[in-house]
């Protein structure tokens, strides 16, 4: 495995072709149009990434030709929404060129809902717009499609590649073909890494043969994180992970619920539940609980507190707006286009939503930052409007140079979606293009040594498989080898309960997280034994390793933050408060590559728009 090495040289590699990554690759060509511009993706572009399924809803369009939102009030939204911190400057950009996404896509052939009275875009809620979105994703596929010089579907990308004639330095990537086994190699003046977020690092609700339901995409490993963690960027705010309120078991998204159809929630006997939890909420968090519209956070802080009193489940009342035969066309489509598995879990449970109130859950804790969440890559922002210690030379560039990132990549940024991820892709292949076009004849040097030891390293768990298999004669359980999927039960279960998930209540504090981050230590050392029988599981070995970097991160984050920011999302038992004294600042952290140490330090949160 992995004799036969493809070599690809280029200026602009992509990496994931999900909404940051088409949209790079179409921008890429516009500004660079002699540049080589490569995609490379573990799935194939048509149907990968969080929009596989299709969308209901663009979540982030302003409507400025319409008067309707400016950039500035979406900053304004987000902020609130996060408890007073984002990166405003990153926000700003992307607000400020979102619309323009909608515009493409509806001119590349995707359905978008007109209001009769208006014949505008027809909102779903303030921010949202609602579209006929199933093929969402191969739409925009064809557009990255037309852009790039060549796509790579089916490449696992494992590692960054460094440039060796400069420190710190980004020179390419490598990974494998998960159908084929090649080794593949990418030289790269620069790379954009938007391999999205990360489900499966806490333990799902939805565990044995339900596993592969959760509301974040199952395939969304963590990488966009790990591959920049192990070249040494510095990532910010990866305590943040989101937990979202959805109906129970088929993760159906309530936004279209809540905002278009007008359907509220009450607790098991029927009352409304969220004024029970003010007075408690306000003496946690102060002010922020009198926030319109009421932070995410916070709105599931109120479900989480009344389900602990006894009074589950929750119900999104549904019986009165299906009476309207529209809003329950609506209500199903919105499934049919985005989550069919909740349609098919209704369908299974006899539940039909006219006639009964579904329950709704809490899930597990997802890592990504484009949705009420900014997990991410620590990155310049644009030069017109960054402070300076938000400013080192190009947009969306990471601490690494000539490494830029979007969409899940970028930290700071929440409420992006998938119009926004896209967006930001195109701002940070301009960026891209200008970064390579600076560089003028300077070369990238990535030597065969570096290029043949990686090789070593990616395919061993091959090897570790073949090696230990000799060693038993039936079953899976080996005294040398671990399988992909026992990892991943271990690294989700330590998270879940030393690092605030589900089956905690999502409560951690810091002995619990000194333990947490002590057993996922051990687990790095352990994974070196990872076994993979074939190229599938090698690809899951991989994959398993991205979260494991994903989630330690995740834990020096928590344990750094010293108070309970966002209550609804976690809780430090021994922090229970938001403390703006000391903590209104974005947290930064930084793996060293060689040592494996990660260093803490905070950021100043500047506040651009007033
Ligand atoms: O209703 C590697 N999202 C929603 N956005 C909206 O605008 N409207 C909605 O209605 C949304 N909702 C929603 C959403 C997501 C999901 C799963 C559901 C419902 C059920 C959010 C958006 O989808 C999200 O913001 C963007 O997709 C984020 O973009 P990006 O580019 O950061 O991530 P991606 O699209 O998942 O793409 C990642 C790509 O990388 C590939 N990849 N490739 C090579 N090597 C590796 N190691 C790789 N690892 C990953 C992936 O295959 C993928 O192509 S609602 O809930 O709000
Ligand atoms: P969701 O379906 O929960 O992912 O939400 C889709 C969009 O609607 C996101 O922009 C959410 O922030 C927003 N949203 C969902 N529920 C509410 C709510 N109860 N109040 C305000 N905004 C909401």
């Amino acid at each position: 495995m992995g004799t036969n090495t493809v070599y690809e040289d280029c200026d602009v590699l992509v990496v994931g072709g999900g909404m940051g990554g088409t949209g790079a690759a179409y921008e890429a060509r516009y500004w660079g149009r002699d540049m080589r511009v490569i995609v490379a993706e573990k799935a194939n572009i048509d149907r990968s990434g969080a929009v596989a399924q299709g969308l209901y809803a663009i979540n982030c369009y302003m409507g400025t030709q319409w008067g309707e939102n400016n950039p500035e009030d979406h900053v304004r939204y987000a902020r609130n929404d996060l408890m007073g911190m984002v990166r405003e400057d990153l926000a700003f950009d992307m607000a400020r060129h979102v619309d323009s996404a909608g515009h493409k896509f509806e001119e590349w052939g995707l359905p978008f809902m007109k209001s009769a009275d208006t014949g505008r875009y027809l909102r779903e809620g303030k921010w949202q717009i609602m579209i006929h979105g199933e093929s969402y994703k191969p739409i925009v596929a064809n557009a990255a499609r037309n852009s790039a010089d060549k796509i790579y579907n089916r490449i696992m990308v494992t590692h960054l590649l460094m440039d060796e004639s400069r420190d710190n330095r980004v020179g390419g990537a490598v990974g494998f073909n998960c159908r084929t086994g090649d080794y593949h190699v990418f030289r790269a003046k620069a790379v954009i890494v938007a391999a999205g977020g990360a489900s499966h690092i806490f333990k799902p609700r939805s565990v044995g043969e339900g596993m592969g339901r959760t509301w974040y995409a199952p395939w969304s490993s963590g990488s966009a994180y790990a591959l920049s963690i192990q070249a040494g960027a510095k990532m910010t705010q990866m305590e943040n992970r989101i937990v979202l309120a959805r109906f129970k078991d088929g993760y159906g998204p309530v936004g279209a619920y809540f905002l278009h159809l007008k359907t509220y929630t009450q607790n098991a006997y029927g009352n409304e539940y969220e004024s029970t939890w003010y007075e408690d909420t306000k003496a946690m968090v102060g002010e922020y609980i009198d926030h319109h519209p009421t932070p995410t956070c916070l709105r599931n802080h109120a479900f989480i507190q009344e389900v602990k009193a006894g009074r589950g489940p929750i119900h999104m009342v549904t019986k009165e707006a299906f009476q309207d035969p529209h809003l329950e066309e609506v209500g199903w489509e919105n499934f049919l286009g985005m989550t069919v598995s909740q349609a098919v879990v209704w369908a299974s449970q006899d539940i039909d939503p006219k006639y009964i109130n579904p329950e709704l859950t809490t899930s597990e804790p997802y890592v990504m930052g484009s949705h009420a969440t900014c997990s991410g890559a620590w990155c310049s922002g644009p030069e017109d409007l960054s402070p300076e210690e938000y400013f080192w030379g190009y947009n969306r560039m990471m601490t690494v140079e000539g490494l830029f990132g979007a969409g899940d990549a970028v930290g700071g940024t929440a409420h992006a979606f998938s119009s926004g991820s896209f967006t930001e892709g195109r701002l940070a292949a301009k960026a891209a293009v200008k970064y390579v076009k600076d560089l003028k004849n300077e070369k990238i040097n990535v030597t065969d040594k570096q290029i043949d030891d990686l090789r070593e390293i990616i395919y061993k768990p091959l090897d570790n498989y073949k090696i230990g298999r000799n060693e038993i004669v039936g079953g899976t359980v080996s005294p040398s080898y671990l399988l992909p999927i026992q990892g991943l039960q271990r690294l989700e279960k330590v998270m879940d309960e030393y690092v605030g998930g589900t089956s905690v209540n999502y409560m951690t504090n810091d002995k619990l997280l000194e333990r947490g981050i002590a057993l996922l230590d051990i687990m790095e050392e352990d994974f070196e034994h990872i076994g993979a029988e074939d190229l599938h599981q090698l690809m899951r070995a991989w994959e398993l390793r991205h979260r494991l970097l994903t989630s330690q991160s995740v834990a020096q984050h928590t344990m750094f933050r010293e108070e309970t920011r966002w209550p609804g999302y976690y809780y430090r038992g021994d922090k229970m408060k938001l403390d703006d004294e000391n903590w209104h600042c974005l947290t930064l952290s930084r793996r060293d590559p060689e040592t494996k140490k990660w260093t803490m330090e905070k950021a100043p949160v500047y506040h651009i728009v007033d």
